[in-house]
């Protein structure tokens, strides 16, 4: 029997940039996913400034989902996906980020791929921002770090939520906002297109962005609602949890501190305030960041209409004798592996269990509607001697998943709204721009060199994951 209520969101989830290609198609702008390299599994991806002819931008091309998404929704559609999370990339709407007018080609290609998507039945659900804003706006404003962003972003966000009033129900403001909490460069730039100069106070700017971002994140909230009074607007955040590295006091606080760190933002934006210890630490620390009236009122106002989240991995942390407990942030430093988990091929723990914990958190803290939004393995596929692909290894990681999801919906009373497991058709990975790390049940011939035929395939997650669809969730 099946713990997953009727009409549970069954799909899969992209992001633009990670799978179109099309980098210059039909008027496109460069956005920061365009400037930066492939790295592999031990360099990380160089951001460089502005494109270089003969480096390697692996997001340029991609696996040409721009090109192919007609072909590609039909598989979709075969594998019985109920929904599709994918971002509209910015910068085909808005090239450059600042202009008055959208660009109608851009507008048209998200019209024909709904259309698409709806007519097998295919809900779409869309992030407006996923780590590919227009360049521009970092080159010309700085990012984040500038408040007007905010006018940008809902000049963007009103002008699609108007042409695809009637396609779109659900969205999703800002993809992992919380991301940049850890301070590296890699999530500052991603997330909130800053770098941070030598003489810059990175976690100062952290705040600073991230705070601009919940009140263009909150007006689009309201103008959404207003637009279509059904739109369900969610916001997403990375979730991992950290645990405690021993049931010593300390090292329980110090965890706690780090998911506060990682997680105020849940507040912010779920609860429509920030929570005391935060306004404490910016007095301390004598930011005095522009955070105005004004902006608190539209932030309470335009609070979310459900969770989204991702889920790969849990963290476990140590205190540091030496360091008082009330050190915010980085928290990185400081983790330890779990004696109990094994990892990923990339290192990442894998704990099935973490995520019914991760739902019950949530939903005790916030009382709002959850949305797995990705979920899955990144995994060095190898092709067998019969051309296939047996990633055995794969559905074990989502099925264990599931089985927990179903633990939370049928005994722990989460509401659900469903799950979409990442990069579910091969893609380049955004923190290290590889080919090679695949999540995906459906395959793309590509490599980490830009070889390959782009030809799709079925791995044999695909038939397996399809029964799971088909069964509502009961026959994993
Ligand atoms: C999340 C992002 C995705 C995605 C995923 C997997 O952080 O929202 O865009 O890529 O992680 O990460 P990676 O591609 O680095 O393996």
């Amino acid at each position: 029997m099946t713990k997953f209520p009727k009409g549970f969101l069954w799909g899969g989830a992209v992001a633009a940039h990670q799978l179109e290609g099309g980098w210059q198609a039909d008027g496109k702008g460069i956005s920061i996913a365009d400037v930066m390299t492939a790295g592999d599994n031990n360099t990380a991806r160089e951001i460089t400034d502005g494109v270089i002819p003969g480096k390697n931008y692996p997001n340029h091309d991609a696996i040409d989902f721009y090109g192919h998404y007609r072909d590609d929704v039909k598989l979709f559609a075969e594998l019985g996906l109920k929904c599709f999370r994918t971002s509209i990339a910015w910068t085909r709407i808005f090239p450059n980020g600042d202009e008055d007018e959208p660009n109608e080609a851009g507008l048209q290609f998200y019209d024909d791929l709904f259309d698409e998507l709806l007519k097998y039945g295919i809900e779409p659900v869309i992030t407006l921002s996923h780590f590919e804003m227009p360049y521009h706006l970092v080159t010309e404003y700085g990012g984040w770090r500038n408040s007007r962003m905010i006018e940008f972003f809902e000049r963007f966000a009103e002008v699609v939520f108007k042409r695809y009033r009637d396609k779109v129900k659900y969205w999703m403001t800002f993809n992992e906002i919380n991301n940049q909490t850890g301070l590296n460069e890699w999530g500052l730039f991603t997330n909130s297109g800053i770098l941070v100069k030598d003489d810059e106070d990175a976690e100062k700017l952290m705040y600073q962005a991230a705070h601009y971002e919940t009140v263009a994140s909150a007006l689009a909230v309201k103008i959404g609602h207003q637009i279509n009074p059904d739109f369900q607007i969610g916001a997403m955040f990375a979730m991992g949890p950290t645990y405690p590295a021993t049931s010593n006091p300390k090292d329980v606080m110090k965890a706690e501190r780090a998911m506060q760190a990682n997680y105020w933002l849940a507040d912010v934006q779920c609860k429509g305030k920030y929570p005391n210890w935060l306004l404490r630490y910016f007095d301390r620390k004598h930011f005095d960041l522009d955070i105005s009236a004004s902006d608190l009122q539209i932030i309470k106002e335009g609070t979310v209409d459900y969770i989204g989240f991702s889920y790969y991995a849990s963290h476990v942390i140590k205190a540091d004798d030496q360091e008082p407990v009330d050190f915010m942030t980085p928290t990185k430093n400081h983790e330890v592996q779990n004696p109990s988990l094994t990892r990923s091929d990339w290192g990442w723990e894998i704990d099935p269990i973490g995520l019914r914990y991760a739902l019950n958190w949530f939903s005790d803290r916030y009382d709002l509607p959850l949305f797995i939004v990705e979920n899955g393995l990144g995994a060095f596929d190898k092709k067998n001697a019969d051309g296939k692909i047996h990633d055995d290894y794969r559905i074990d990681y989502l099925r264990q998943h599931i089985e927990q999801m179903a633990l939370a919906v049928d005994i722990d009373g989460v509401d659900l709204m469903g799950y979409t497991p990442w990069g579910f058709i091969d893609l380049v990975s955004a923190g290290t721009g590889q080919m090679d790390k695949r999540y995906g049940v459906i395959y793309v011939d590509k490599n980490d060199a830009g070889e390959g035929t782009l030809k799709r395939g079925k791995k044999d997650s695909f038939d397996w994951f399809q029964k799971v669809i088909a069964t509502n969730g009961s026959d994993l």
